[in-house]
């Protein structure tokens, strides 16, 4: 064993190492994009101060006095060797922010129109005269103007011509915490719930303010923080009081809280005997319970439900509908503007139709049944989070009900902790997608927006990726994921490259020689991880239960359609499910335009073959490949892509600091190993079927099938 060196001068470079290195490293991960680093160039640092010296914060609401905050701590990041300077309410300032209604006559007029154009808490950011004017209709508009403005010196760019007029596209933008009230996160891998029930109401970390400044900072305005496998604990009293903290300390930023409401509430902590929601007294029971709520929580956002789905409860166990399930909740939060979100993830192992159709063919009759203050939230693809999937069918086909999209942000089925995949290039997929609804440019994005039927309500909601991990998130580039949701719940047809870029520089380094390779990391990554997952509309073949790593051969068990084999299909004469007329005729349930783009095997995007068509092993594709072929090529594609990751990686070293740097480093090393795992296990399975060798370019696997068959990991976590 080496001797512990105590020679004190070592001792001593360590503790300084300690104390002037790592905690500063470390907490930049803490520190997400808003880090706020020194402006290190003096004629630039100089051009900053000339606005930053003169403030004025025009209000005295609670989100006015996180504004000061706000722009105190930017201040003695930006200029670490100034004193922070009084921030005035005066009419002065050379940063100027306050609401439209209080604007100076003379800046009111000199913005003239642009100001008419500011929408819900849209904001404009502005120079008149030499000043910056941030201004809104509402408080929480300053704020995300404010977070605007800062970014700008983030990126280090000229203020004097700063012109900015910015409307959120979806109203609702939401996170959906799946963490149950033991602090266990499902499907979470950042360790645990950052909500410490135990010490609530009386303490407020500091990690849900800084929670709330994030999500702020990128216009994310709504949580809900309780699982949708719910406990109905979290609707009685003890709980609320707890909930009702949290909504005080996320008010100041403009998110308001809303809770997981399990359907059997009435019967689990209510005494009733029944959930019926056609009952008198179980829709009596919800009325009082949303007056309770509302007593502790006045601006409570309203109720996500899962129902009948996984063993959740639902109108089904009454032979209701879910049209009848979401009303009586509605009903009873309507008289204080609450709002429910009934998902549409529901399916049964005891329907006989392809569990990809169950959705649609439950809620597309329902379309218009639903009382206002429902929205369904539906996933962006019609199985399950997969890391590729065609569009939900449903959007587009329910212009009658407000539909809202539910994305994943942690990374079930794409890697979970360790692999890095910037998740917006999947959604700007799904979003940029053509349903055809009204004819050609009916893209999901509109569905979204509410513009293309008009819908009351729009909301988006992802489903969070943080924990208690000291950079929130496990994976340092999945901070990305979080903040490419926010971004793009604000706006989703954003460019993914512009926020993709932003959120390095902000992050990490202005520093061109970083960001441009790490942006091309970052836009190709999901076509590699889908390369070497689930190439060519491959789907659900990961191992069973946590998920993680691949499972070709899962079959049996208790339920079908949570297999492998009842999606790939595989035998000697092809792979593939057809969801075309000759099979589950899932194909049906789209527009005719989008049927004719993905009916015929020969023409249909390679993305999606796989998903729509059961196909020969020797079947040519249009690459000149046979299935077979193209198969292992693309897994070696993926393989290949990934060491590309890694070496444009490596060559960052010292352009970011080293903690990061490591990390990232070491996380890519296992996303390296883990698809040569994915490739050579999924080969050498379907090569049973395929009965061919390996194209030439294909390494030969590392062990034999039965070794990556047998291999088994005991607590993996999120389950
Ligand atoms: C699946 C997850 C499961 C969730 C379910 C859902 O495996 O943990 O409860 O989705 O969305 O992807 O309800």
């Amino acid at each position: 064993m080496k001797k512990i060196n105590s020679n004190p001068i070592n001792v001593w470079a360590l503790c300084l190492f300690f104390l002037f290195h790592f905690p500063a490293n470390a907490d930049k991960g803490y520190k997400l994009w808003l880090q706020y680093a020194p402006i290190a160039d003096a004629v630039q640092r100089e051009a900053y101060l000339e606005f930053f010296n003169q403030i004025s914060v025009v209000g005295n609401s609670a989100t006015h006095e996180v504004i000061r905050k706000e722009l105190r701590l930017a201040f003695s990041g930006f200029f670490p060797n100034n004193a922070v300077p009084e921030i005035g309410d005066l009419e002065s300032g050379n940063i100027w922010i306050g609401r439209s209604d209080v604007l100076p006559a003379s800046v009111k007029e000199s913005l003239g129109s642009r100001l008419s154009h500011l929408a819900g808490d849209g904001y404009m950011l502005s120079v008149y005269e030499g000043r910056v004017i941030i201004s809104s209709k509402t408080d929480v508009g300053l704020l995300y103007g404010t977070f605007a403005l800062l970014k700008a010196v983030q990126k280090r760019e000229p203020l004097a011509t700063l012109e900015i007029l910015d409307n959120p596209r979806i109203a609702t933008r939401m996170l959906n915490h799946w963490d149950n009230l033991n602090r266990t996160v499902e499907r979470g891998y950042a360790g645990f719930s950052i909500w410490n029930w135990h010490r609530l109401p009386k303490h407020i970390d500091q990690q849900y303010i800084d929670y709330a400044r994030a999500n702020a900072s990128i216009g994310i305005n709504a949580t809900s923080i309780t699982n949708v496998n719910a406990n109905a604990l979290v609707l009685t009293p003890v709980y609320l009081e707890k909930a009702a903290a949290l909504a005080d300390a996320f008010r100041p930023y403009g998110i308001r809280i809303f809770l997981t409401a399990r359907f059997n509430a009435p019967m689990q902590v209510g005494g009733l005997e029944t959930a019926d929601p056609l009952d008198p007294a179980v829709r009596e029971w919800w009325k009082e319970k949303a007056n309770e709520i509302y007593s502790f929580i006045p601006d409570f956002g309203g109720f996500l439900v899962k129902a009948d789905s996984e063993g959740q409860p639902g109108p089904h166990n009454y032979g209701r509908t879910q049209a009848d399930g979401a009303n009586a909740l509605a009903e009873a939060l309507a008289p204080h503007g609450g709002l429910v979100m009934w998902r549409a993830f529901v399916y049964s192992e005891d329907t006989p139709t392809d569990r990809t159709k169950q959705a649609f063919d439950e809620f597309k009759p329902l379309d218009g049944k639903f009382n206002d203050n429902v929205i369904v939230q539906v996933k962006n693809g019609p199985l399950d989070f997969q890391p590729r999937e065609p569009f939900h069918p449903l959007f587009g086909a329910m212009p009658e009900t407000p539909l809202m999209m539910e994305f994943q942000i942690t990374k079930e089925y794409l890697g979970q902790d360790t692999h890095w995949v910037n998740l917006a290039s999947m959604w700007e997929e799904t979003l940029q997608a053509d349903t055809f609804a009204k004819g050609k440019g009916s893209t999901v994005s509109r569905v979204l927006d509410g513009t293309l039927h008009g819908y009351k309500h729009t909301a988006i909601a992802g489903v969070a990726n943080i924990g208690t991990d000291r950079n929130w998130t496990g994976h340092p580039m999945a901070q990305a994921d979080w903040y490419s949701f926010g971004r793009l719940a604000w706006n989703p047809e954003a460019d993914i490259r512009e926020i993709a870029e932003d959120w390095l520089k902000m992050t990490f380094t202005n520093d061109p020689s970083f960001v441009d390779p790490v942006v091309d990391v970052m836009i190709k990554s999901h076509a590699i991880l889908v390369d070497y997952m689930t190439p060519l509309g491959l789907h659900h073949i990961m191992a069973r239960s946590h998920h993680w790593g691949p499972g070709p051969w899962v079959t049996g068990g208790r339920r079908d359609d949570w297999t492998a084999t009842y999606y790939h299909r595989a035998s000697e004469d092809g792979i593939g499910f057809d969801r075309t007329e000759a099979g589950s005729n899932a194909l049906e349930q789209y527009a005719p335009e989008v049927r004719d783009q993905w009916r015929n095997p020969d023409t249909i995007s390679l993305d999606y073959l796989l998903w729509f068509h059961r196909v020969a092993w020797d079947k040519p594709l249009a690459t000149g490949n046979t299935l077979w072929e193209e198969m292992a090529l693309r897994y070696q594609r993926g393989v290949e892509g990934a060491r590309w990751m890694k070496q444009t990686w490596l060559a960052q070293e010292g352009r970011i600091d080293e903690d990061r740097f490591e990390h990232v480093r070491s996380f890519l090393a296992i996303q390296v190993d883990e698809a040569e795992w994915w490739r050579d296990a999924c080969l050498l399975y379907f090569q049973q079927f395929a009965q061919q060798p390996l194209p030439s370019g294909v390494e030969a696997p590392k062990y034999d099938l039965e070794y990556y068959q047998q291999f088994r990991r005991f607590f993996v976590p999120g389950i």
